[in-house]
Protein backbone atom coordinates (compact mmCIF):
# COMPACT_ATOMS: atom_id res chain seq x y z
CA UNK A 1 0.00 0.00 0.00
CA UNK A 2 1.28 3.46 -1.02
CA UNK A 3 2.23 5.74 2.17
CA UNK A 4 0.52 8.51 3.17
CA UNK A 5 2.49 11.28 1.83
CA UNK A 6 2.59 9.42 -1.42
CA UNK A 7 -1.37 9.63 -2.09
CA UNK A 8 -2.90 13.13 -3.32
CA UNK A 9 -4.91 15.07 -1.75
CA UNK A 10 -8.40 13.30 -0.56
CA UNK A 11 -11.26 14.92 -2.73
CA UNK A 12 -14.62 13.80 -0.88
CA UNK A 13 -18.35 14.23 -2.10
CA UNK A 14 -19.23 14.80 1.97
CA UNK A 15 -18.08 16.00 5.18
CA UNK A 16 -18.28 13.27 7.06
CA UNK A 17 -14.79 11.95 6.12
CA UNK A 18 -13.54 15.48 7.40
CA UNK A 19 -15.18 16.50 10.15
CA UNK A 20 -16.49 13.40 11.36
CA UNK A 21 -19.79 12.72 12.83
CA UNK A 22 -20.04 14.10 16.15
CA UNK A 23 -20.89 18.18 17.34
CA UNK A 24 -18.04 18.91 14.38
CA UNK A 25 -20.05 17.95 11.63
CA UNK A 26 -23.21 19.85 12.59
CA UNK A 27 -21.14 22.94 12.63
CA UNK A 28 -18.67 22.54 9.57
CA UNK A 29 -22.34 22.15 7.70
CA UNK A 30 -23.46 25.56 8.91
CA UNK A 31 -20.12 26.75 7.86
CA UNK A 32 -20.36 24.97 4.51
CA UNK A 33 -23.79 26.63 3.47
CA UNK A 34 -22.94 30.26 4.74
CA UNK A 35 -20.00 30.36 2.60
CA UNK A 36 -21.86 28.91 -0.11
CA UNK A 37 -24.84 31.50 0.39
CA UNK A 38 -22.29 34.26 0.74
CA UNK A 39 -20.37 33.50 -2.22
CA UNK A 40 -23.06 33.86 -4.44
CA UNK A 41 -24.51 37.01 -2.78
CA UNK A 42 -21.04 38.47 -3.31
CA UNK A 43 -20.27 37.02 -6.94
CA UNK A 44 -23.02 36.07 -8.30
CA UNK A 45 -22.39 32.91 -8.87
CA UNK A 46 -21.80 29.58 -6.87
CA UNK A 47 -18.30 28.07 -5.98
CA UNK A 48 -17.04 25.56 -8.26
CA UNK A 49 -15.26 23.54 -5.52
CA UNK A 50 -13.54 23.74 -1.57
CA UNK A 51 -10.72 23.16 -0.01
CA UNK A 52 -10.13 23.26 3.63
CA UNK A 53 -6.76 22.71 5.60
CA UNK A 54 -6.25 22.32 9.33
CA UNK A 55 -3.88 24.54 11.73
CA UNK A 56 -2.17 22.80 14.22
CA UNK A 57 -0.31 22.43 17.73
CA UNK A 58 3.27 21.23 17.86
CA UNK A 59 3.93 18.96 20.91
CA UNK A 60 7.38 18.86 20.71
CA UNK A 61 10.25 20.15 18.07
CA UNK A 62 9.89 23.86 18.19
CA UNK A 63 12.56 26.13 15.91
CA UNK A 64 13.75 22.98 14.19
CA UNK A 65 12.50 22.25 11.13
CA UNK A 66 14.28 24.71 9.38
CA UNK A 67 17.35 23.59 11.12
CA UNK A 68 16.39 19.72 9.22
CA UNK A 69 15.27 18.52 12.39
CA UNK A 70 12.05 16.07 13.29
CA UNK A 71 9.50 17.91 14.66
CA UNK A 72 5.96 15.92 16.72
CA UNK A 73 2.66 18.15 15.76
CA UNK A 74 -0.60 17.36 15.55
CA UNK A 75 -3.46 18.62 13.44
CA UNK A 76 -6.38 20.68 15.62
CA UNK A 77 -9.98 21.08 14.25
CA UNK A 78 -9.94 24.73 13.74
CA UNK A 79 -9.05 25.30 9.79
CA UNK A 80 -9.21 27.10 7.09
CA UNK A 81 -12.23 26.74 4.37
CA UNK A 82 -11.46 28.31 0.37
CA UNK A 83 -14.67 28.64 -2.01
CA UNK A 84 -13.17 28.89 -4.97
CA UNK A 85 -14.10 30.04 -9.16
CA UNK A 86 -12.23 29.62 -11.99
CA UNK A 87 -13.91 32.53 -13.95
CA UNK A 88 -14.43 31.54 -17.91
CA UNK A 89 -11.43 33.38 -20.36
CA UNK A 90 -13.95 35.52 -22.04
CA UNK A 91 -15.37 36.67 -18.20
CA UNK A 92 -14.16 40.25 -18.18
CA UNK A 93 -11.85 41.17 -15.55
CA UNK A 94 -8.61 39.23 -15.46
CA UNK A 95 -8.27 39.76 -11.39
CA UNK A 96 -7.75 37.77 -8.29
CA UNK A 97 -10.91 38.72 -6.08
CA UNK A 98 -10.54 37.21 -2.58
CA UNK A 99 -13.10 37.44 -0.12
CA UNK A 100 -13.65 36.60 3.73
CA UNK A 101 -16.82 35.33 5.23
CA UNK A 102 -15.43 37.95 8.44
CA UNK A 103 -16.30 41.42 7.69
CA UNK A 104 -12.89 42.17 9.81
CA UNK A 105 -11.41 41.21 6.46
CA UNK A 106 -12.47 43.48 3.63
CA UNK A 107 -12.20 42.24 -0.20
CA UNK A 108 -8.93 41.92 -2.04
CA UNK A 109 -8.14 42.55 -5.21
CA UNK A 110 -4.85 41.21 -6.97
CA UNK A 111 -4.05 41.27 -10.55
CA UNK A 112 -4.41 38.01 -12.33
CA UNK A 113 -0.13 37.76 -13.12
CA UNK A 114 1.38 35.20 -11.41
CA UNK A 115 4.78 37.13 -11.28
CA UNK A 116 3.19 39.57 -9.25
CA UNK A 117 5.58 41.10 -6.59
CA UNK A 118 4.25 40.49 -3.01
CA UNK A 119 4.19 44.00 -1.44
CA UNK A 120 5.65 43.24 1.86
CA UNK A 121 5.83 46.59 3.05
CA UNK A 122 2.24 46.75 3.27
CA UNK A 123 0.59 43.64 4.71
CA UNK A 124 -2.71 42.63 3.78
CA UNK A 125 -4.31 39.56 4.72
CA UNK A 126 -5.37 38.27 0.78
CA UNK A 127 -1.11 38.32 0.75
CA UNK A 128 -1.72 34.60 1.98
CA UNK A 129 -4.03 33.67 -0.81
CA UNK A 130 -0.96 34.96 -3.14
CA UNK A 131 1.64 32.97 -2.05
CA UNK A 132 -0.79 30.47 -3.13
CA UNK A 133 -1.25 31.33 -6.80
CA UNK A 134 2.28 32.25 -6.82
CA UNK A 135 3.57 28.80 -5.79
CA UNK A 136 0.87 27.25 -7.80
CA UNK A 137 2.43 28.89 -11.23
CA UNK A 138 5.97 28.62 -10.31
CA UNK A 139 5.06 24.36 -9.42
CA UNK A 140 3.05 23.70 -12.89
CA UNK A 141 5.88 25.36 -14.62
CA UNK A 142 8.49 23.17 -12.89
CA UNK A 143 6.47 20.52 -14.01
CA UNK A 144 6.02 21.28 -17.96
CA UNK A 145 2.46 21.44 -17.15
CA UNK A 146 0.12 23.79 -19.06
CA UNK A 147 -2.88 25.37 -17.02
CA UNK A 148 -3.86 27.64 -20.12
CA UNK A 149 -4.30 31.27 -20.26
CA UNK A 150 -4.87 33.36 -17.08
CA UNK A 151 -8.18 33.44 -15.96
CA UNK A 152 -9.76 35.44 -13.28
CA UNK A 153 -10.65 34.11 -9.76
CA UNK A 154 -13.48 34.59 -7.45
CA UNK A 155 -12.66 33.22 -4.15
CA UNK A 156 -14.14 32.82 -0.15
CA UNK A 157 -12.58 32.21 2.58
CA UNK A 158 -13.47 30.89 6.16
CA UNK A 159 -10.68 30.30 8.42
CA UNK A 160 -11.29 29.55 12.22
CA UNK A 161 -7.58 28.69 13.62
CA UNK A 162 -6.70 32.30 15.42
CA UNK A 163 -4.25 34.65 13.98
CA UNK A 164 -1.38 35.50 15.57
CA UNK A 165 -1.49 32.24 18.17
CA UNK A 166 0.75 29.58 17.35
CA UNK A 167 -1.66 27.38 15.77
CA UNK A 168 -0.50 27.97 11.97
CA UNK A 169 -3.39 30.16 10.58
CA UNK A 170 -0.85 31.27 8.42
CA UNK A 171 0.01 27.70 7.00
CA UNK A 172 -3.64 26.80 6.85
CA UNK A 173 -4.49 29.84 5.04
CA UNK A 174 -1.75 29.07 2.15
CA UNK A 175 -2.48 25.42 2.23
CA UNK A 176 -6.30 25.62 1.84
CA UNK A 177 -5.46 28.42 -1.01
CA UNK A 178 -2.72 26.56 -2.93
CA UNK A 179 -5.14 23.29 -2.91
CA UNK A 180 -8.56 25.16 -3.56
CA UNK A 181 -6.45 26.87 -6.85
CA UNK A 182 -5.07 23.08 -7.51
CA UNK A 183 -8.50 21.73 -7.85
CA UNK A 184 -9.80 24.62 -9.53
CA UNK A 185 -7.05 23.74 -12.37
CA UNK A 186 -8.02 20.49 -12.31
CA UNK A 187 -4.73 19.34 -11.13
CA UNK A 188 -3.78 17.41 -7.93
CA UNK A 189 -0.13 16.06 -6.61
CA UNK A 190 1.04 13.56 -3.91
CA UNK A 191 0.81 15.53 -0.55
CA UNK A 192 4.85 15.35 0.03
CA UNK A 193 4.94 17.43 -3.15
CA UNK A 194 2.43 20.06 -1.84
CA UNK A 195 3.91 19.55 1.35
CA UNK A 196 7.40 21.30 0.03
CA UNK A 197 5.40 22.84 -2.24
CA UNK A 198 3.34 25.01 0.06
CA UNK A 199 6.59 25.53 2.51
CA UNK A 200 8.09 27.01 -0.41
CA UNK A 201 4.92 29.05 -1.30
CA UNK A 202 4.50 30.92 2.17
CA UNK A 203 8.03 31.79 2.10
CA UNK A 204 6.94 34.62 -0.58
CA UNK A 205 5.49 36.21 2.77
CA UNK A 206 9.12 37.07 4.01
CA UNK A 207 9.64 34.46 6.77
CA UNK A 208 11.85 31.90 6.20
CA UNK A 209 9.75 28.74 7.48
CA UNK A 210 10.45 25.49 8.22
CA UNK A 211 7.61 23.11 6.60
CA UNK A 212 6.26 21.79 9.76
CA UNK A 213 3.14 23.53 9.45
CA UNK A 214 2.60 22.79 5.86
CA UNK A 215 3.45 19.11 6.49
CA UNK A 216 1.36 18.48 9.01
CA UNK A 217 -1.73 20.34 7.71
CA UNK A 218 -1.71 18.46 4.46
CA UNK A 219 -0.88 14.75 6.02
CA UNK A 220 -2.24 14.98 9.23
CA UNK A 221 -4.51 11.36 9.48
CA UNK A 222 -7.54 11.69 12.52
CA UNK A 223 -6.43 10.29 15.73
CA UNK A 224 -2.90 10.93 15.92
CA UNK A 225 -0.07 13.10 16.04
CA UNK A 226 2.66 12.79 13.42
CA UNK A 227 6.77 12.45 13.35
CA UNK A 228 7.26 14.89 10.08
CA UNK A 229 10.85 14.01 9.04
CA UNK A 230 12.10 16.45 6.26
CA UNK A 231 14.46 15.65 2.99
CA UNK A 232 12.69 14.25 1.82
CA UNK A 233 9.21 14.87 3.98
CA UNK A 234 7.37 12.17 5.76
CA UNK A 235 4.86 11.83 8.14
CA UNK A 236 4.73 8.50 10.88
CA UNK A 237 1.84 8.69 12.81
CA UNK A 238 2.26 8.71 16.93
CA UNK A 239 -0.66 7.00 18.75
CA UNK A 240 -0.75 9.20 21.87
CA UNK A 241 -1.64 7.91 24.99
CA UNK A 242 -5.37 7.29 26.12
CA UNK A 243 -5.36 9.03 28.83
CA UNK A 244 -3.98 12.16 28.54
CA UNK A 245 -5.39 15.12 26.63
CA UNK A 246 -3.95 18.10 25.13
CA UNK A 247 -5.17 21.75 26.38
CA UNK A 248 -4.45 24.67 24.29
CA UNK A 249 -4.70 28.14 25.64
CA UNK A 250 -3.79 31.66 24.21
CA UNK A 251 -1.49 33.88 26.39
CA UNK A 252 -3.29 36.74 24.59
CA UNK A 253 -0.45 38.35 23.40
CA UNK A 254 -0.50 38.59 19.72
CA UNK A 255 2.37 37.42 17.70
CA UNK A 256 2.68 38.82 14.19
CA UNK A 257 5.47 36.48 13.09
CA UNK A 258 6.07 37.97 9.37
CA UNK A 259 6.22 42.08 10.78
CA UNK A 260 8.71 40.76 13.12
CA UNK A 261 10.62 38.59 11.16
CA UNK A 262 14.38 40.78 11.11
CA UNK A 263 14.23 40.70 15.07
CA UNK A 264 12.42 37.26 15.54
CA UNK A 265 11.79 34.54 13.33
CA UNK A 266 14.58 34.77 10.31
CA UNK A 267 16.93 36.50 13.03
CA UNK A 268 17.06 32.74 14.58
CA UNK A 269 17.40 31.25 11.45
CA UNK A 270 20.26 33.09 10.58
CA UNK A 271 21.62 32.91 14.06
CA UNK A 272 21.54 28.96 13.13
CA UNK A 273 22.86 29.12 10.29
CA UNK A 274 26.08 31.44 11.44
CA UNK A 275 26.43 29.10 14.85
CA UNK A 276 26.45 25.90 11.81
CA UNK A 277 29.16 27.91 9.99
CA UNK A 278 31.38 28.56 13.31
CA UNK A 279 30.96 24.78 14.38
CA UNK A 280 32.13 23.70 11.17
CA UNK A 281 35.39 25.43 10.76
CA UNK A 282 35.87 24.90 14.32
CA UNK A 283 35.81 20.90 13.37
CA UNK A 284 38.40 21.63 10.61
CA UNK A 285 36.43 22.98 7.60
CA UNK A 286 38.35 25.49 5.51
CA UNK A 287 36.41 28.83 5.95
CA UNK A 288 34.95 29.32 2.23
CA UNK A 289 33.48 25.45 2.05
CA UNK A 290 31.69 25.79 5.22
CA UNK A 291 30.26 29.02 4.02
CA UNK A 292 29.33 27.55 0.72
CA UNK A 293 28.28 23.74 2.16
CA UNK A 294 26.83 24.43 5.69
CA UNK A 295 23.09 25.75 5.86
CA UNK A 296 21.58 24.18 8.77
CA UNK A 297 22.96 22.67 12.53
CA UNK A 298 22.06 19.46 11.03
CA UNK A 299 24.78 19.69 8.50
CA UNK A 300 27.23 19.52 11.11
CA UNK A 301 25.89 17.54 13.80
CA UNK A 302 28.21 14.52 12.07
CA UNK A 303 31.27 16.85 12.75
CA UNK A 304 30.04 17.54 16.35
CA UNK A 305 29.36 14.10 17.43
CA UNK A 306 32.75 12.62 16.33
CA UNK A 307 34.09 15.55 18.15
CA UNK A 308 31.67 14.62 21.09
CA UNK A 309 33.17 10.83 20.70
CA UNK A 310 36.62 11.99 20.74
CA UNK A 311 35.38 13.26 24.34
CA UNK A 312 33.66 10.40 25.44
CA UNK A 313 30.69 11.22 24.53
CA UNK A 314 27.67 10.73 21.53
CA UNK A 315 26.11 14.46 22.37
CA UNK A 316 26.49 17.21 19.67
CA UNK A 317 25.69 19.56 22.72
CA UNK A 318 29.05 19.10 24.28
CA UNK A 319 31.02 20.60 20.91
CA UNK A 320 28.82 23.57 21.00
CA UNK A 321 29.78 23.91 24.89
CA UNK A 322 33.50 23.40 23.84
CA UNK A 323 34.00 25.35 20.90
CA UNK A 324 31.08 28.04 20.92
CA UNK A 325 31.58 31.10 23.98
CA UNK A 326 28.79 31.50 25.79
CA UNK A 327 29.02 35.38 25.79
CA UNK A 328 27.33 37.17 22.43
CA UNK A 329 29.10 37.22 19.35
CA UNK A 330 29.54 40.90 17.56
CA UNK A 331 29.52 40.39 13.75
CA UNK A 332 33.31 41.84 13.86
CA UNK A 333 33.76 38.42 16.02
CA UNK A 334 31.77 35.83 13.40
CA UNK A 335 33.84 38.03 10.93
CA UNK A 336 37.37 36.66 12.67
CA UNK A 337 36.21 33.14 12.14
CA UNK A 338 34.81 33.14 8.71
CA UNK A 339 37.23 35.47 6.87
CA UNK A 340 34.69 36.81 5.33
CA UNK A 341 31.64 39.36 6.17
CA UNK A 342 28.87 38.88 7.12
CA UNK A 343 27.04 40.87 4.13
CA UNK A 344 28.57 38.81 1.64
CA UNK A 345 27.50 35.31 3.16
CA UNK A 346 23.92 36.22 3.16
CA UNK A 347 23.91 38.28 -0.26
CA UNK A 348 21.61 36.19 -1.80
CA UNK A 349 19.05 36.41 0.83
CA UNK A 350 17.18 39.86 1.10
CA UNK A 351 15.25 38.32 4.84
CA UNK A 352 18.86 37.47 6.13
CA UNK A 353 20.33 40.91 4.54
CA UNK A 354 17.13 42.62 7.28
CA UNK A 355 18.40 40.74 9.80
CA UNK A 356 22.16 41.99 9.94
CA UNK A 357 20.89 45.47 9.85
CA UNK A 358 18.74 44.54 13.00
CA UNK A 359 20.99 43.03 15.18
CA UNK A 360 23.65 44.01 18.00
CA UNK A 361 24.96 40.69 18.64
CA UNK A 362 24.46 36.77 18.12
CA UNK A 363 24.24 34.61 20.48
CA UNK A 364 25.43 31.22 18.73
CA UNK A 365 26.03 29.10 21.60
CA UNK A 366 22.77 29.37 22.97
CA UNK A 367 20.65 28.62 19.36
CA UNK A 368 22.92 25.63 19.00
CA UNK A 369 22.36 24.05 22.16
CA UNK A 370 18.88 24.34 21.87
CA UNK A 371 18.46 23.19 18.66
CA UNK A 372 20.50 20.20 18.99
CA UNK A 373 18.90 19.36 22.70
CA UNK A 374 15.48 19.67 21.37
CA UNK A 375 15.83 17.26 18.32
CA UNK A 376 16.58 15.02 20.85
CA UNK A 377 13.46 15.40 22.65
CA UNK A 378 11.56 14.69 20.12
CA UNK A 379 12.95 10.93 19.22
CA UNK A 380 12.47 11.15 23.44
CA UNK A 381 8.80 11.56 23.30
CA UNK A 382 8.14 9.44 20.24
CA UNK A 383 10.36 6.65 21.99
CA UNK A 384 8.21 7.01 24.97
CA UNK A 385 4.87 6.85 23.31
CA UNK A 386 5.91 3.67 21.57
CA UNK A 387 7.95 2.18 24.88
CA UNK A 388 6.16 -0.17 27.29
CA UNK A 389 6.19 2.07 30.03
CA UNK A 390 2.86 2.48 32.33
CA UNK A 391 0.54 4.85 31.20
CA UNK A 392 1.44 6.99 34.05
CA UNK A 393 4.67 6.96 33.69
CA UNK A 394 4.62 7.37 30.35
CA UNK A 395 2.11 10.61 30.71
CA UNK A 396 4.78 11.93 33.14
CA UNK A 397 7.68 11.44 31.01
CA UNK A 398 6.05 13.12 28.09
CA UNK A 399 5.04 16.36 30.62
CA UNK A 400 8.61 16.03 31.48
CA UNK A 401 10.06 16.29 28.34
CA UNK A 402 7.37 19.26 27.39
CA UNK A 403 8.67 21.46 30.53
CA UNK A 404 12.48 20.61 29.55
CA UNK A 405 11.28 21.94 25.79
CA UNK A 406 9.66 25.18 27.08
CA UNK A 407 12.85 25.71 29.48
CA UNK A 408 15.42 25.39 26.44
CA UNK A 409 12.77 27.73 23.86
CA UNK A 410 12.43 30.15 26.54
CA UNK A 411 16.10 30.49 28.24
CA UNK A 412 18.33 29.65 25.39
CA UNK A 413 16.24 30.43 22.16
CA UNK A 414 14.36 33.14 23.97
CA UNK A 415 10.92 33.35 21.77
CA UNK A 416 8.63 33.18 24.93
CA UNK A 417 7.45 36.40 26.52
CA UNK A 418 5.71 37.18 30.10
CA UNK A 419 2.12 35.89 29.26
CA UNK A 420 3.53 32.86 28.31
CA UNK A 421 5.24 32.27 31.35
CA UNK A 422 2.73 33.46 33.23
CA UNK A 423 0.43 31.08 31.72
CA UNK A 424 2.72 27.92 31.31
CA UNK A 425 2.98 28.63 35.40
CA UNK A 426 -0.67 28.58 35.72
CA UNK A 427 -1.19 25.34 33.89
CA UNK A 428 1.58 23.42 35.76
CA UNK A 429 0.31 24.93 39.24
CA UNK A 430 -3.54 23.43 38.15
CA UNK A 431 -2.09 20.13 37.71
CA UNK A 432 -0.55 19.87 34.07
CA UNK A 433 1.56 17.21 33.74
CA UNK A 434 3.84 19.41 31.23
CA UNK A 435 3.21 22.68 29.54
CA UNK A 436 5.40 24.77 26.90
CA UNK A 437 5.23 27.49 24.51
CA UNK A 438 3.82 26.05 21.03
CA UNK A 439 4.71 27.37 17.47
CA UNK A 440 7.09 30.31 16.95
CA UNK A 441 6.12 31.83 20.34
CA UNK A 442 6.68 35.56 20.92
CA UNK A 443 3.01 35.55 22.02
CA UNK A 444 0.41 32.84 20.84
CA UNK A 445 -0.52 29.61 22.49
CA UNK A 446 1.04 27.32 25.34
CA UNK A 447 0.19 23.43 25.15
CA UNK A 448 -0.30 21.70 28.29
CA UNK A 449 -0.65 17.84 28.91
CA UNK A 450 -3.13 17.04 31.09
CA UNK A 451 -4.72 13.68 32.71
CA UNK A 452 -7.99 13.11 30.31
CA UNK A 453 -9.60 13.23 34.06
CA UNK A 454 -9.38 16.51 35.00
CA UNK A 455 -9.52 18.13 32.05
CA UNK A 456 -12.90 20.43 32.69
CA UNK A 457 -11.74 21.71 35.85
CA UNK A 458 -8.51 22.37 34.53
CA UNK A 459 -9.70 24.41 31.82
CA UNK A 460 -11.86 25.94 34.83
CA UNK A 461 -9.35 26.62 36.81
CA UNK A 462 -7.40 28.75 33.85
CA UNK A 463 -10.30 30.77 33.01
CA UNK A 464 -10.47 31.69 36.47
CA UNK A 465 -6.60 32.19 36.99
CA UNK A 466 -5.27 33.61 33.57
CA UNK A 467 -8.01 34.52 31.87
CA UNK A 468 -10.91 36.26 34.08
CA UNK A 469 -8.86 39.67 35.10
CA UNK A 470 -8.47 39.73 31.29
CA UNK A 471 -12.19 39.95 30.35
CA UNK A 472 -12.52 42.64 33.18
CA UNK A 473 -10.02 44.48 31.61
CA UNK A 474 -12.16 44.50 28.23
CA UNK A 475 -9.07 42.36 26.65
CA UNK A 476 -11.09 39.63 25.47
CA UNK A 477 -15.01 39.04 25.81
CA UNK A 478 -16.45 35.84 28.10
CA UNK A 479 -18.36 34.52 25.31
CA UNK A 480 -15.39 33.79 23.15
CA UNK A 481 -13.39 31.95 25.97
CA UNK A 482 -13.88 28.66 24.03
CA UNK A 483 -12.05 30.30 20.69
CA UNK A 484 -8.89 30.80 23.24
CA UNK A 485 -8.96 27.81 25.57
CA UNK A 486 -9.66 24.31 24.53
CA UNK A 487 -8.61 21.13 24.59
CA UNK A 488 -8.07 19.29 21.49
CA UNK A 489 -7.69 15.49 19.48
CA UNK A 490 -5.77 15.05 16.58
CA UNK A 491 -7.83 16.15 13.59
CA UNK A 492 -7.83 14.94 9.61
CA UNK A 493 -5.75 16.66 7.08
CA UNK A 494 -6.25 19.10 3.88
CA UNK A 495 -8.98 17.78 1.53
CA UNK A 496 -10.87 18.80 -1.17
CA UNK A 497 -14.67 19.17 -0.53
CA UNK A 498 -16.88 18.67 -3.76
CA UNK A 499 -20.83 19.35 -2.81
P1 LIG B 1 4.01 29.31 13.61
O1 LIG B 1 3.73 28.94 14.97
O2 LIG B 1 2.94 28.91 12.67
O3 LIG B 1 4.39 30.72 13.45
C1 LIG B 1 6.57 28.81 12.84
C2 LIG B 1 7.00 28.17 11.53
C3 LIG B 1 7.29 26.66 11.69
C4 LIG B 1 8.24 26.43 12.84
C5 LIG B 1 7.70 27.13 14.11
C6 LIG B 1 8.64 27.02 15.29
C7 LIG B 1 5.96 29.18 9.57
C8 LIG B 1 4.86 29.09 8.60
N1 LIG B 1 5.96 28.29 10.54
O4 LIG B 1 5.29 28.37 13.18
O5 LIG B 1 7.83 26.17 10.48
O6 LIG B 1 9.55 26.83 12.54
O7 LIG B 1 7.49 28.52 13.88
O8 LIG B 1 8.85 25.69 15.63
O9 LIG B 1 6.82 30.05 9.46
Amino acid sequence: MARNEELPIPIFPKLEPVYGDGPQLEEARLRFDQLKSKFITVFGHPPDVFARSPGRVNLIGEHIDYEGYSVLPMAIRQDTIVAIRKRDAEEREKCLLIANVSEKYSMCTYPADPNQEIDLKNHRWGHYFICGYKGFYEYVKSKGLNVGVLVGLDVMIDGTVPTGSGLSSSAAFVCSSTIAIMAAFGVNFPKKEMAQLTCECERHIGTQSGGMDQAISIMAQSGFAELIDFNPVRATDVQLPAGGSFVIAHSLAESKKAVTAATNYNNRVVECRLAAIVLGIKLGMKSQEAISKVKTLSDVEGLCVSFAGNHGSSDPVLAVKELLSEEPYTAADIEKITEDNLQSIFANSPSSLDVLKAAKHYKLFQRASHVYSEAKRVFAFKDAVSSNLSEEDMLKKLGDLMNDSHYSCSILYECSCPELEELVKVCRDNGALGARLTGAGWGGCAVALVRESIVPQFILNLKEQFYQSRIEKGVIEKNDLGIYVFSSKPSSGAAIIKI
